[in-house]
């Protein structure tokens, strides 16, 4: 699949067109890749998020991006983990398609995706791999756009997950595999 990759780094060096934000219903910032997103941003990122009334669990919302070289912020809160028993792979596979739904909608070509809920969120990580990337296949192959997605993991450990998680579920010959 040459729309879709794994790689380690900081997202808010990314030089797609928008990147994901893994936030909170408030939208209004928090620790982790949120935390560190605003403040590569600077304030006016804040201001924009304070217009929109937060968002749903599962939803997505744009903003700018300010002093980020992405143009566009997907904001998406992800679900909190909570056993796996209330719903939370459902929601946490919205998040991913409510980004790819927005930025497809808005002719954004280049998307890239922290790994959401697996941080503060707790959801474990090599279930919440097996969600994100069964979100994102499933919706590159029903569109055209985004042209390109990238799951961009913090530490080299959890890019390890992701593509384990990936060869395992969609490589089809060792040239596939990640
Ligand atoms: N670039 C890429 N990934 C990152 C970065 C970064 N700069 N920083 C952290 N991560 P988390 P959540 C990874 O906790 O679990 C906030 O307070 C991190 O290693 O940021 O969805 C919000 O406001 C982890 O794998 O998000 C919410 O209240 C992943 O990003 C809550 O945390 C997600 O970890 C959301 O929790």
């Amino acid at each position: 699949m040459d729309r879709f990759s794994i790689i380690v780094g900081d997202i808010t060096c990314s030089d797609a067109e928008a990147i994901v934000n893994a936030a909170n219903t408030t939208l209004l910032g928090g620790s982790g890749v949120d935390g560190a997103i605003h403040r590569a941003a600077g304030p006016e990122l804040l201001a924009e998020c304070r217009t929109l009334g937060g968002c749903e669990t599962g939803q997505a919302k744009l903003t700018a991006g300010y002093r980020l070289q992405a143009k566009y912020v997907l904001h998406t809160p992800g679900p909190i983990w909570r056993g796996g028993g209330h719903g939370e792979a459902a929601l946490l596979a919205s998040c991913y398609r409510s980004c790819l739904t927005l930025s497809a909608e808005r002719g954004i070509r280049t998307v890239d995706f922290p790994s959401i809920s697996t941080g503060v969120y707790r959801y474990p990580l090599p279930q919440a791999a097996t969600v994100a990337l069964k979100a994102i296949m499933d919706f590159l192959a029903e569109h055209d756009l985004p042209e390109r997605v990238r799951m961009v993991c913090h530490t080299e450990d959890a890019a390890q997950v992701y593509r384990q998680t990936w060869n395992f579920w969609y490589a089809e010959s060792k040239t596939d595999r990640m």
